[in-house]
């Protein structure tokens, strides 16, 4: 079915002209809201504004921008139904073949420490996630982006195909539409949840109630000669690691559990194709790649050693060539959302492999918790996720826009790593990981060792460090392994000392603002 009229609505504009131009190059009608319209009309691009298209303005401060029959309507009918077909006639509304929609930046705007409620809520998009769920659940017929990064792959697909975009695509975008709208009300849930009906933050109640049900004994605990059990969270758990269904393999153990839930949480972040390696707790290998087999092979390539009797977590389907290639290492447990007929069929070979599949999507702990003797500590979660402009940028040299992107990579794998963490990478992939060391500047050794075993190559990678550097000595380690770029929070005594390091090896650095310790 060649794509013949497509609405585009986004917040995020990065690449929007491109696309659109090249959608008018394919013949396609677009229709557009008020900022995305004005922008493209602006590039010289033919738009019809949605208020145009559906007859009625928009309302409501732009609340009422897109929810209307004729564009829902266009995106929902089945045209393979007879009475589809005919009511879609019977009003005289055309069909929306394609919606390009990314979010008002609702974690963005919360991120920011002076943010109001009243700015918050604004930013809760009703209509945006309203016209993806549409695009997504009629994927049948219907294509939907919600990620910039996927215009290449959209209009290759175009390109090469008369305007049309296969049904394998179709599928893979509706799944990334629901995960990024899961993502996204999770977001807005957690902020209101820790909020009072003032809009203050919540204090810590007088009393923790919590309510846990056995989920599972356990053979033993984190050694054979302590016991243990798994209690579940009487909660909604949906798309947490408490929800998993285990299709084959030997019970759970205490610290499968514990493993399986770092690498499920770390790859869940992540929108492309991923894949996390664990072992006790640590990541040893982490990538994102254009398919999930290749995302594993980097993940397994940054420390094969280590990576043995580890666990390994997947963001999507695993096909049978994927589970063949995993069955070359020795391994644990296995996550995935899910996991091919054909792909259960191979692991079937190896009946004592863990394999579980879990839901994508929500968190469910509003609270962290970690037992001292006779007490309890107890934190909300460290859910900040870092955006790309508050980055500050302290050094003489600038990264590319290739840098920053590992940068982030780098640094969204660095929130997974115990403290202190230090974490090369290039081209999405780590190199060397140095995790849960006392000192900084061990845990930059220990990586830069890790990543020279492993025969990788750090010129020209990039490093995030989870906290700032107390002294140049890690930062001079980083640039003698080769590191070119550093991104990390900032705020030590020492900055000026740092940053002066960093310019006299013509590093780039990065600050972040935030710190990520993990103990
Ligand atoms: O205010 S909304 O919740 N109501 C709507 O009807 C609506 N339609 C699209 N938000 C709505 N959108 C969002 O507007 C999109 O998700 C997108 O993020 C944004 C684009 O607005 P503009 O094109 O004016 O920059």
């Amino acid at each position: 079915m060649t794509i013949k009229q497509a609405l585009i609505s986004v917040s995020d504009k990065t690449g929007i002209i491109e696309l659109a131009t090249a959608l008018q190059k394919l013949k396609v009608v677009i229709i557009s809201t008020g900022g995305t319209a004005k922008l493209l009309q602006e590039a010289g691009i033919s738009v019809t504004e949605a208020s145009d298209y559906t007859g009625f303005p928009e309302m409501l401060d732009g609340r009422v921008k897109t929810l209307h029959p004729r564009i829902h309507a266009g995106i929902l009918a089945r045209m393979d139904l007879p009475a589809h077909r005919q009511a879609m006639e019977e009003v005289q509304i055309p069909t929306i073949d394609l919606v390009i929609i990314n979010l008002y930046p609702f974690t963005q705007t919360i991120a920011r420490p002076d943010c109001s409620l009243e700015e918050a809520i604004e930013n809760i998009d009703i209509g945006g996630p309203t016209l993806i769920r549409a695009a997504a659940k009629n994927f049948e017929r219907v294509t939907v982006v919600t990620d910039p990064q996927d215009y290449t792959a959209l209009l290759t697909q175009m390109q090469a195909s008369n305007g049309s975009v296969n049904a394998e695509q179709r599928f893979q975008f509706a799944q990334k539409a629901f995960s990024h709208t899961a993502r996204y009300d999770a977001a807005i849930s957690n902020y209101l949840t820790a909020l009072d009906p003032a809009g203050q933050r919540k204090p810590f109640p007088d009393q923790l109630n919590l309510n846990f049900s056995l989920a599972q004994p356990l053979r033993y605990g984190e050694n054979p000669h302590q016991q243990a059990a798994f209690y579940r969270e009487v909660l909604d758990i949906s798309g947490s690691l408490a929800n998993y269904d285990q299709i084959q393999g030997k019970a759970l153990s205490y610290n499968n559990i514990a493993d399986t839930d770092a690498a499920w949480a770390c790859v869940q972040t992540f929108d492309k194709p991923a894949c996390v390696i664990v072992k006790h707790a640590n990541p040893c290998g982490v990538a994102i790649a254009d398919t999930l087999l290749a995302a594993y092979e980097k993940a397994f390539a940054t420390d094969p050693v280590s990576a043995f009797g580890g666990i390994i977590a997947l963001n999507r389907v695993v096909e049978a060539d994927l589970a063949k290639a995993i069955l070359n290492q020795f391994v644990e447990v296995i996550i995935a959302p899910e996991f091919t007929p054909e792909a259960r069929l191979a692991l079937a070979a190896k009946p004592n492999i863990r394999v579980l599949t879990v839901l994508q999507g929500t968190h469910a702990n509003h609270y962290d918790l970690k037992r001292v003797d006779g007490g309890l500590l107890v934190q909300t979660p460290d859910n900040f996720n870092l955006a790309i402009d508050q980055l500050q940028c302290v050094t003489q040299l600038q990264p590319t826009p290739l840098q920053i992107a590992d940068c982030l990579f780098a640094w969204r794998v660095a929130k997974f790593v115990k403290s202190n963490t230090i974490v090369f990478c290039a081209n999405g992939q780590t190199l060397g990981i140095g995790a849960g060391q006392m000192s900084r500047v061990d845990s930059a050794r220990i990586a830069s060792i890790k990543a020279e075993q492993a025969r990788l190559d750090l010129q020209g990678s990039v490093v995030a460090s989870d906290a700032f550097f107390p002294f140049r000595d890690g930062l001079d380690v980083l640039a003698q392994a080769g590191a070119k770029v550093v991104i990390q929070p900032g705020g030590s005594i020492r900055d000026d000392e740092v940053i002066a390091a960093a310019d006299e090896q013509g590093i780039a650095m990065l600050f972040t603002g935030i710190r990520h310790f993990r103990h």
